[in-house]
């Protein structure tokens, strides 16, 4: 898992994030505290031992700040994928030049649409979300990469999210913390689940760095006090104004270890 992962790539903020999508209409997003936020974010991946890539804003793409639904890296492959909203497909370019220093490079073609918040690696298994942006043919031209890999995919129908990772967190090893009743469960069999406080139902991400500590949003201090008790080494961030454009910990940034 990413503790063994050593480079983070991350993209600026634009001004233009004033416009990112969004389920909710709320208060007028404010995108230099988006950055402020950002820094915050990269200041802790390199504090937790990450070598930190930024890719340049891009300001024809309010959305380009949530990187990680550009490209997945699986072992020596990345893919780059295509969005299931078409506002966001320009923005795979300069990462994929990025990944092709490193990677070989595979494309999600249309039909198919797979966005990378859809897709977790867990050991020895990949598991990608059915949602609102992730369709079923991306999800086989998905398939035939991990046959590459020897890899084993096994979908998740996602009810109640906008990806699998907004409700579906790997927290350490083989452990994920789950919105309840936001995914067919019946599918992570085998993996230990801790459950979101429903008091904080989707307010709660995280993402686990390679110091062994765990990243969590500061809006959720019930989800992060049981956190602490099962024995995590939680350390709070404020990313509000990043999710008020309906992202998360994990979506801003894209983790590798290097070839
Ligand atoms: C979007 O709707 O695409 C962005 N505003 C948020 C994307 C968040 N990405 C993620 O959870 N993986």
């Amino acid at each position: 898992m990413s503790r063994e992962a050593d480079t983070a790539l991350v993209r600026a903020v634009p001004d233009s994030f004033i416009d990112a999508l969004r389920a909710d209409v709320g208060p007028t997003l404010n995108a230099d505290v988006a950055r402020q936020q950002h820094d915050a974010y990269v200041v802790l991946l390199q504090s937790g031992g990450y070598a930190v890539e930024t890719i340049a804003a891009d300001e024809d793409h309010p959305d380009c700040v949530f990187i990680a639904d550009t490209a997945i890296v699986l072992g020596p492959i990345a893919v780059v994928t295509r969005s299931g909203v078409p506002s966001r497909r320009g923005e795979s370019n300069p990462v994929r030049d990025v990944l092709s220093e490193r990677f070989s490079i595979q494309t999600i073609k249309p039909p198919g649409t797979l966005d990378g918040g859809d897709v977790m690696h867990i050991g020895g298994s990949v598991y990608v979300g059915h949602s609102r942006r992730t369709n079923r043919n991306g999800i086989e031209q998905l398939a035939e990469i991990c046959a590459i890999l020897d890899l084993p995919l096994i979908t998740v129908d996602v009810h109640d999210g906008l990806h699998l990772k907004s409700v579906v967190l790997l927290i350490g090893d083989e452990t994920v913390l789950v919105t309840p009743n936001s995914v067919d469960e019946e599918a992570l069999k085998g993996l230990r689940i801790l459950y979101e406080a429903d008091s904080e139902r989707h307010r709660c991400s995280a993402l686990p760095i390679r110091d062994g500590r765990l990243m969590v949003t500061a809006n959720a201090p019930a989800t992060t006090d049981m956190l602490a008790e099962a024995g995590y080494a939680v350390v709070p961030i404020d990313v509000s104004e990043l999710q008020a454009a309906d992202g998360g910990l994990t979506c801003l940034s894209i983790i590798f270890r290097e070839p």
